[in-house]
């Protein structure tokens, strides 16, 4: 016996194979436990719905798609960075903020002054609201710390916040972000300690599933970062890479050679670096936000992603500096209005393959018997209305691990039958 049985539901299960979206129009989900235990159209229901499951739940004739993924966030930072927007408004640049000691650095002295428990609080509000828009599974990223303690303070902050909200925090340590003040003269004094202290701490705290680093001109250089992913391989983590976002600095490259989970960003990735990544099997997140706020011109090479059949996810990027936005569906309206992504590419990038971006798409991003039990009701005719709305996601009831959460802001209750 089910625990629940959703009926009246039109299913778009993002299930690759079968249609765009893995549609299904008159479906059924059955839930026992955390888990999907039945999925399929309801005419193909083995019995009754009343003999299957303690209680059976009209979805209202809506659309469920499987819970979105944020695959990319740095949900957790002090302060915010307002001004530094201001300032590009009036024509400053990003590297120009950065090396006047704005942007990052001064998100990290503020991150450096908070406990992991007021980080952690600030970052409730943007994770509620993240989680309204049908994110039901987030990565979060440190970054701001950028000395061994505060590093892993925001780590511990990102673990609050997924133990407050009752949600899955994916965390990983944003390993090489930017040079800390203290070390400005000493570059390979902070990777030694990166890799020698900071990582192994992270990895013997089991507070870090991933390890990130920027690969940029205003970063870290491609040597720097592979001592780093060298090193998170050797304590067993995975590897992510923020890749060719300002500029071509083999980023891409470099992650397909680590067997990066993902390849972010990558507005100027070259043909050879999306054959690496083709080859490795690391998904292309795109992240529109920050392309938007960034005012950038240079569009992610999609057609070519396409053409080498590298995965497509699209994440948020949330963040103080280049993207502070707390909507999923209306970063995935971004990526498809910028970006030029279709529907069904849309909804795959932001379920399945933001599933497999952060290496759990056996348990998560579509809609199948024995994955875990998150989807979203939306209000939306046809799914390719997601990311077609700007602003209000039509987000309308979010269930994570079986149970309907109240924190994703239903707006009406549905009727039990
Ligand atoms: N790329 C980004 O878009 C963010 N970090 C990164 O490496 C920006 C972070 C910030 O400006 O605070
Ligand atoms: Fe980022």
């Amino acid at each position: 016996m089910w625990d629940e049985l959703w009926v009246d539901v039109r299913l778009a299960t993002a299930v690759a194979g079968g249609d765009a979206f893995g549609l299904i129009e008159r479906g059924a989900l059955g839930v026992l436990g955390d888990a999907l235990a039945w999925v399929g159209p309801a005419a193909s229901l083995p019995a009754a719905p009343q003999q299957l499951a303690r209680r059976v739940t009209s979805a209202e004739g809506r659309l469920a798609t499987p819970g979105l993924i944020d695959c990319h966030t740095h949900l957790i930072f002090g302060g915010d960075r307002a001004l530094d927007f201001d300032l590009r408004a009036q024509g400053q640049t990003y590297a120009a903020i950065a090396a006047a000691g704005g942007g990052i650095r001064s998100t990290v002295a503020h991150t450096r002054g908070a406990s992991a428990a007021a980080l952690a609080e600030a970052a409730l509000p943007r994770a509620r609201a993240l989680l309204a828009s049908g994110v039901t599974t987030l990565e979060v990223k440190s970054g701001y710390g950028l000395d061994v303690a505060s590093e892993l303070k925001m780590l511990e902050a990102a673990r609050l916040v997924g133990e407050a909200l009752d949600v899955e925090v994916v965390p990983t340590l944003l390993a090489l972000h930017a040079l800390p003040a203290e070390f400005a003269n000493d570059r390979a004094g902070y990777v030694d300690l990166v890799t020698r202290e900071l990582i192994p701490a992270a990895a013997a705290a089991g507070l870090a599933r991933a390890v990130d680093v920027f690969c940029e001109t205003i970063a870290f250089t491609r040597e720097e970062c592979a001592r780093a992913l060298a090193a998170a391989r050797a304590h067993g983590l995975a590897v992510k890479v923020h890749a060719d976002q300002l500029s071509d600095g083999g980023g891409a490259a470099l992650a397909a050679e680590f067997g990066a989970l993902s390849a972010d960003h990558l507005e100027y990735t070259p043909e050879s670096g999306i054959a690496a990544l083709a080859a490795s099997g690391t998904v292309a997140v795109l992240l529109p936000g920050a392309f938007l706020m960034l005012g950038e011109t240079q569009r992610p090479p999609v057609a070519a992603l396409r053409r080498h059949g590298v995965p497509l996810a699209v994440a948020t990027d949330l963040n103080p500096g280049t993207s502070p936005c707390t909507s999923l569906p209306l970063a995935l309206a971004l990526a498809r209005a910028q970006f030029g992504l279709s529907a069904a590419e849309g909804l795959a990038a932001v379920t399945r393959e933001a599933a497999r971006a952060l290496g759990l798409l056996d348990s998560r991003g579509t809609l199948e018997a024995g994955k875990r039990a998150d989807f979203c009701l939306w209000d939306l005719a046809h799914p390719r209305e997601l990311g077609y709305w700007l602003g209000d996601a039509r987000c309308r009831t979010v269930v994570r691990g079986g149970r309907r959460r109240a924190d994703a802001g239903e707006r009406r209750p549905l009727s039990a039958r």
